[in-house]
C-alpha cells in the first residue's frame, strides 16, 4: 500500500465515511487513494478550504463522531485556519490532512509551491496532536493515534502532514485497528463529596456547557432529583429539553446563579459566571459561599479561574451516572420548583418581549423545524436572540460556535451538519455579512445535492457593529454598511431554490416548502430593518457599562468555597 492508501484505509476502518476536501498537487496521490476507496469513503469537494474545514466541523458537531478534511499546505492550511481554530475551541474531533513540500526540503526555505515556514510548528499551536508521516509503514498507526487523540480526554482536532513524495511511496503495511480509548477512573472520594454537597444543598443548580451534550439523560434525571434548574446557554442548550420549566438560559440563569448555594458545572469553562456574575445577585439578599462541583474531561480546566470545592475528571456521562447512584443516600427533600420556575420564566419572557421582531421570526422557524431538526446559529441579531430564547428539545440540535464566535461559520458548518445527517432537516441562519463569508459553497450544496435550508436576514449592514457605533461612538459609522448582491438571484444562479419573504407568516410558509424539498439547497432571504439590541439580557449592567467585554472583570470576585 501507499502511505495515502494506508491513511484512507485506516479512516474507513475507524468508521469515517466522508472526507471534505479541496485538491492540489501536493495531495494528488492522496486523492488517488480516495478514488480507489470511493465505494467506502465519499470525497466531498468544496470551493474554498474554509468550506471544507467548516463542513467537517459541522459533521463532527451534528454526529459527535470524528470527521476529516484534506487540503494543500501553506495557503490551503491557512484558508482552513479559522475553522480549525473553532474546532479546537469547541473540542470537536476534526482530523486535518495537510500536504507538504518534498520531504527532503522541509525547513530549507527554497520557495517550493505552497511552502510555509515551520508548518508543523504552526499546526502544533492550533491542535494538540500533530504528526508528519515519514514512511508508508508508519502511516496507518499515525492515523489511528491521531483518531485516538481526538477522542481521548478533552476531545479536539488533530493534524497529519505528509510530503508530496511520501503519499505515493509503497511498502508492506499492517492496518491499525482502532486503538482503545482510555477512560480515567472515577475518583470515588470526590464523587461522594459531590453527592454530599449536592444532597445537602438548599438551592442547587446545574450549569451545562458543550461537554454535557452527550449526557442529556443523566442531567435530566439529576435535575429532577435535585429540583435544580439547568442553565444551558449556547453550547449547553438542548441538554435539558426547553419544555422542562427547570431548563433555563440567560438571563434567568444569572438570577438563579445569584441564589444557588451549590453548582454542578458539567463540561463548561464557567468563564461568564466566574468573571462576570461572581457574587449573589443584589435582589437575593443572600451573602453566602458558593460551592462549585466541576465535571470536566480536562483536569487542567478545573483550577484555571478558581479552585472548585470538588473536581471530577473524565467524560460527563459515566461520572453523572455514578453520581446518580450515590446521590439518593444524601439527598435532602426539597419542595418542587416547577410552579416557581414557570412563574419566573414568564416574568423574563415578558421582559424579553423587547426582542419581539426576532422572537416572531424564531417562532416561525421553531414551528416548522421538526423536534430533531438541527438549528445552526451565527453571529447575527437572530442568532443572539436564538441563544436566549429559541426552544431546543434535544442535544446536538442547536449548534452554536463557542467562544471564537467566528462570523461566517454558519452556512458551511450547516452544510456539513446536513451532509452528515441527511435523515433530519438542518436550518442555517445568517446575517447578510456572515453569509457571504462562505456563500460560494452554494456550488458545493448543488454539486452534492445537500438539502440545507438557509435563511439570510438582510439589514444591509454589519448590523451589530453599526449599532455599537451608533450607541457608543456618537453615530460615527465606519466600515459597517454593506453593498449586497440580490441574494435570491445569487442562489438561483447556482440552480438552488430561492425566495424572498417579508414577514414571519411568509417565512413559515417558505420554510414548509423548503423542508419538503430534499433534492438540493434552499435560500430564503428576509429583508429586515434595525433590530432591537439583545445585549442587556446577555451581559450584566456592570459589564455593559464597562464596554460589554465578555472577559471584563466588572464585578467583585465571588467567594468560592474552595477545595481545602
Ligand atoms: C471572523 C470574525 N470577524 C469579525 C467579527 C466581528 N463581528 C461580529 S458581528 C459582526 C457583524 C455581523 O453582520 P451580519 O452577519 O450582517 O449580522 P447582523 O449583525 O447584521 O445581524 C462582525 C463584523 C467576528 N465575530 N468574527
Ligand atoms: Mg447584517
Amino acid at each position: 500500500m501507499t502511505a495515502a492508501e494506508a491513511v484512507v484505509a485506516t479512516l474507513v476502518g475507524h468508521g469515517l465515511d466522508t472526507v471534505y476536501a479541496l485538491p492540489g498537487v501536493q495531495n494528488d496521490l492522496l486523492f488517488e487513494a480516495l478514488f480507489k476507496f470511493s465505494d467506502r469513503l465519499r470525497t466531498v469537494h468544496t470551493r474554498h478550504e474554509q468550506g471544507a474545514a467548516y463542513m467537517a466541523l459541522g459533521a463532527a458537531l451534528a454526529t459527535g463522531k470524528p470527521q476529516a478534511y484534506a487540503v494543500v499546505p501553506g495557503p490551503g492550511l491557512l484558508n482552513s485556519g479559522a475553522a480549525l481554530l473553532t474546532a479546537f475551541s469547541m473540542n470537536a474531533p476534526v482530523l486535518a490532512l495537510i500536504g507538504q513540500i518534498p520531504e527532503a526540503d522541509i525547513g530549507r526555505h527554497l520557495g517550493h509551491l505552497h511552502e510555509i515556514r515551520d508548518q508543523s510548528g504552526i499546526l502544533k499551536r492550533l491542535v494538540d496532536h500533530c504528526t508528519l508521516i515519514r514512511k508508508p509503514a508508519e502511516a496507518s498507526r499515525a492515523a489511528a493515534l491521531a483518531l485516538r487523540a481526538m477522542q481521548t480526554g478533552r476531545p479536539g482536532p488533530a493534524a497529519l502532514e505528509c510530503a508530496i513524495d511520501v503519499w505515493g511511496k509503497s511498502a508492506p503495511v499492517t492496518l491499525q485497528a482502532p486503538l482503545p480509548i482510555p477512560a480515567p477512573k472515577i475518583d470515588t472520594t470526590a464523587l461522594r463529596r459531590a453527592a454530599k454537597l449536592l444532597g445537602a444543598a438548599k438551592r442547587p443548580m446545574i450549569v451545562c456547557g458543550g461537554g454535557a451534550q452527550d449526557s442529556s439523560a443523566e442531567v435530566t434525571a439529576l435535575s429532577a432529583l435535585l429540583q435544580a434548574p439547568v442553565l444551558g446557554y449556547r453550547r449547553g442548550r438542548g441538554v435539558l429539553d426547553s419544555r422542562d420549566p427547570l431548563s433555563v438560559t440567560l438571563p434567568l440563569g444569572r438570577e438563579l446563579w445569584g441564589e444557588a448555594d451549590v453548582v454542578l458545572a458539567v463540561g463548561t469553562r464557567l468563564l461568564m459566571q466566574l468573571r462576570q456574575w461572581g457574587v449573589p445577585s443584589p435582589q437575593s439578599g443572600v451573602d453566602r459561599e458558593l460551592a462549585i462541583i466541576r465535571v470536566d474531561a480536562d483536569a487542567r480546566e478545573h483550577n484555571r479561574l478558581d479552585k472548585p470545592a470538588v473536581a471530577l475528571t473524565g467524560d460527563a456521562r459515566p461520572i453523572l451516572q455514578a453520581l446518580l447512584l450515590e446521590l439518593p443516600a444524601y439527598n435532602a427533600k426539597r419542595p418542587p420548583r416547577k410552579a416557581e420556575m414557570q412563574e419566573r420564566q414568564a416574568v423574563w419572557r415578558k421582559r424579553l418581549d423587547k426582542l419581539a421582531p426576532q422572537i416572531a421570526f424564531l417562532e416561525a422557524i421553531r414551528a416548522e423545524l421538526p423536534e430533531d431538526g438541527i438549528f445552526v446559529d451565527e453571529v447575527t441579531q437572530l442568532g443572539f436572540a436564538a441563544r436566549l430564547l429559541f426552544p431546543v428539545y434535544k442535544p446536538r440540535t442547536f449548534l452554536s460556535p463557542g467562544y471564537q464566535d467566528p462570523l461566517g461559520w454558519g452556512f458551511a458548518t450547516a452544510l456539513g451538519a446536513q451532509h452528515a445527517r441527511p435523515d433530519v432537516p438542518v436550518l442555517s441562519i445568517s446575517g447578510d455579512g456572515g453569509f457571504l463569508f462562505t456563500a460560494t459553497e452554494m456550488a458545493t450544496a448543488m454539486r452534492h445535492r445537500i438539502p440545507l435550508v438557509t435563511v439570510v436576514f438582510n439589514d444591509g449592514a454589519y448590523g451589530n457593529v453599526r449599532r455599537i457605533q451608533k450607541e457608543r461612538f456618537g453615530n460615527r459609522l465606519i466600515a459597517s454598511d454593506l453593498t449586497n448582491p440580490d441574494f435570491v438571484a445569487f442562489a438561483k444562479s447556482f440552480g438552488a431554490e430561492a425566495v424572498r419573504v417579508k414577514n414571519p407568516q411568509d417565512l413559515r410558509e417558505a420554510l414548509r416548502r423548503a423542508f419538503a424539498h430534499r433534492d438540493g439547497p434552499t435560500l430564503i432571504e428576509v429583508p429586515v430593518g434595525e433590530l432591537p439590541s439583545p445585549w442587556e439580557f446577555i451581559f450584566t449592567r456592570e459589564a455593559v457599562l464597562a464596554g460589554a467585554n465578555p472577559g471584563a472583570t466588572a464585578v467583585p470576585r465571588p467567594r468560592i468555597r474552595g477545595n481545602r
